[in-house]
């Protein structure tokens, strides 16, 4: 699943049809969005769900549950045990309780990509929005804009972890005090190699916890066994210089030795770094910089 680029969803007006920018061009995000509420929540409407759905989402989770016990970093996979996801699609309100529990993070569904000031206060205070609707079954492989089994099976187990719930909150309180639009790019590729697509580096080897990667049966391998990318040491700098494309494998990806350490890294106001980064060009996906720590990949985990 390759989630998002820049999100330009244009707040409040016709909400049904708000144009999305993709990289490339617009259209409309899908999803029904006259029913959302101000926050943009709505009801999951699990009701609806027909028995198609319920055993495509089935699918999805057996297929990638299976190869995900070798890939995914320990927090990942303690958390789904634990959540003892069903694998049909999950009601929404019941893991919302248990999560309240256990982080005191709530989950609400939300019709499809919300603006980033919404997805900002939504995660500011503890709330994950949870697309409602799932992908057909063509695009078991492979989709653009993120679905319940990316935002339910990629980001939800995580939510269990205390540091990382921590970090996903302080994340969402950064993008507020954010305001304009370089900033929002910084964060947004912060979030980008880290919530969607970061690597954990641990005593067995390099293992997976970007939930964009967890949901995607091929990405999953390729991003820790493929020679081609680059595996590179997490410099909260250097990601939010990287730019990314939404439509392709990562050409680099960014490797943490801890959630303790990302959430140090997010410790720090940002203005400073805002300030320095102004200055600094981009960085292009495909780059790697003289004397930065690289990764090899993983041989056979
Ligand atoms: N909306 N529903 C939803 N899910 C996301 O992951 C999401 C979003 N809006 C904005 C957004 N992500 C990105 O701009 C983040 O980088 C902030
Ligand atoms: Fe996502």
């Amino acid at each position: 699943m390759n989630a998002i680029s820049k999100l330009t969803l244009h707040d409040g007006q016709n909400r049904g049809m708000a144009p999305v920018t993709y990289g490339k061009g617009e259209r409309p995000p899908r999803g029904d969005y006259s029913r959302a509420a101000a926050d943009y929540t709505c009801d999951q409407d699990f009701d609806a769900y027909t028995r198609e759905e319920h055993s495509l989402y089935t699918r999805l989770y057996h297929r990638q549950f299976t190869q995900l016990k070798k890939f995914a970093c320990d927090p990942f996979i303690e958390s789904l045990n634990a959540l003892d996801a069903t694998e049909a699609i999950p009601r929404l309100e019941e893991v919302s309780e248990k999560l309240y529990r256990t982080t005191r993070w709530q989950l609400v569904a939300v019709p499809g990509l919300i603006p980033e000031e919404a997805f900002f206060s939504l995660l500011a205070g503890r709330k994950f929005p949870v697309t409602k609707w799932l992908r057909t079954p063509a695009e078991i492989d492979y989709i653009v804009e993120p679905d319940i089994f990316h935002d339910f099976f990629g980001h939800v187990p995580l939510l269990f972890n205390p540091i990382f719930a921590d970090y996903m909150q302080a994340y969402g309180q950064g993008g507020l005090k954010a305001g304009g639009l370089t900033a929002c790019q910084h964060l947004a590729r912060l979030y980008w190699y880290t919530v969607e697509f970061g690597l954990i580096d641990t005593s067995q080897g390099l293992r997976i916890y970007g939930a964009g990667i967890l949901s995607s049966s091929t990405e999953s391998r390729y991003s820790l066994l493929h020679p081609a990318p680059s595996r590179v040491a997490f410099d909260l700098e250097r990601v939010m210089r990287t730019e990314y494309q939404i439509d392709s494998f990562q050409q680099t990806y960014f490797v943490i030795d801890s959630f303790d350490d990302l959430f140090r890294a997010t410790e720090p106001d940002f203005t400073a770094i805002y300030e320095r980064l102004r200055s600094q060009p981009a960085i292009r996906a495909n780059t790697l910089l003289v004397g930065e720590k690289t990764f090899a990949p993983d041989a056979t985990p």
